[in-house]
């Protein structure tokens, strides 16, 4: 047995945001090109085979996201510049600053927003995600890593991973989040369901509830969304979802499940939680995995209150490839660059 292949692409180094607006103040921010940077070499050390991502179609990113929010992001950067804003405001990425709520609307349909400014919040749901001049590039990348480790396990490979950055289990089908702007694992589940695997499951062990991926697949019982993460309702992100009682919904009822822990909980509370999810991708009949690979649920990780160790994350890996199906692995968070790249080999192990 050898360690499973690896695709990266170094468009994923392009997106550069610089800081992050939390609470209205600029932070250095956590989501740096350096995690692409610590995990490579992680994954080189390790002996991985490492392969650059292969350009992919469009119609693999339609196939989850709305094409008026592709456009968006696609273009967004570059209006922001040209419609004179980054130079009025001193603000050279793009950050909302008003949001169509349904509570700001009060039924009356939104036009769209003449101002760059303004559209900005029907498409981004917080301020800390920035879009900057590589970010589509970037995030395109991500998604043809993801797409390239699919068509690894599509032809033969038992298992594959794909370093993609950014992440991309906060983006939901027409809305970035969450440092998350294309949704990566929901393309690869996608792309697997349209290889002719009739059941896939989205197995999610980010710190954080995707949900973006679980709101892409909420009415679908096709494609199973479970995840372990920390409570939103103890005030963790995203707060609103993510909650235990969410078991999808019309079709798609028992296909997600949600098991949040609270602040603090370690490897126990986790390896209990990831053995359930595993259970409950046999039950459902699925042919292959997408995981979800965040290991920002680690004691050092500054986003998260979980203190998962690098045994918790090998042991959890373990009980994943013990389903015994084809695999595809999307990197999502994990943002203490100093064992970063050692909690990512740790877990791609238990799959060698
Ligand atoms: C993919 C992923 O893991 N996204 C993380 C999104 C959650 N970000 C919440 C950020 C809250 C502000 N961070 C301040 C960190 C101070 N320790
Ligand atoms: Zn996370």
């Amino acid at each position: 047995m050898s360690p499973i292949p690896a695709v990266w692409s170094p468009r994923c180094r392009e997106h550069v945001p610089g800081a992050e607006i939390w609470l209205g103040v600029p932070t250095p921010g956590t989501e740096v090109p350096e995690r692409v940077d610590v995990i490579i070499a992680a994954l080189r050390a390790a002996g991985h085979e490492v392969y650059d991502a292969a350009p992919h179609d469009d119609s693999f990113l339609e196939a989850v996201h709305d094409p008026v929010f592709l456009d968006h992001l696609a273009t967004v950067h570059e209006t922001w510049t040209s419609s004179g804003i980054a130079e009025e405001s001193g603000q050279h990425q793009v950050v909302p600053y008003v949001f169509p709520t349904a509570a700001m609307l009060g039924g009356i349909p939104a036009s769209r927003a003449a101002a760059v400014h303004g559209r900005a919040g029907a498409f981004g749901y917080d301020t800390m995600t920035l879009v900057g001049p590589g970010t589509w590039r970037a995030a395109r990348g991500a998604a043809d890593c993801a797409l390239t480790a699919v068509d690894r396990v599509v032809g033969g490979a038992g298992a594959s991973y794909a370093l993609c950055r950014p992440p991309g289990h906060h983006a939901t089908a027409a809305a970035y989040g969450g440092s998350c702007y294309l949704n990566n694992a929901a393309i690869a589940a996608q792309a697997l369901r349209g290889a002719g695997h009739e059941r896939v499951a989205v197995v999610d062990v980010d710190a954080h509830h995707g949900n973006g991926t679980s709101a892409i697949f909420y009415e679908r019982p096709d494609v199973f969304y479970g995840s372990v993460h920390v409570d939103p309702g103890a005030g963790w992100f995203p707060h609103y979802v993510g909650h235990a009682s969410e078991c999808g919904a019309g079709d798609g009822i028992g296909a997600n499940r949600n098991l949040p822990l609270a602040p603090g909980a370690g490897d126990p509370e986790f390896l209990a939680a990831v053995g359930s999810l595993a259970s409950s991708v046999r039950d459902h009949g699925t042919s292959a995995v997408v995981v979800s690979l965040g290991v920002d649920a680690a004691a050092d990780d500054p986003e998260s209150p979980l203190r998962v160790t690098r045994d918790g994350y090998r042991s959890a890996a373990e009980v994943i490839a013990g389903i015994g199906l084809p695999t595809v692995l999307v990197q999502e968070g994990g943002y203490h660059l100093p064992s970063l790249g050692e909690l990512v080999t740790a877990f791609l192990s238990a799959f060698d």
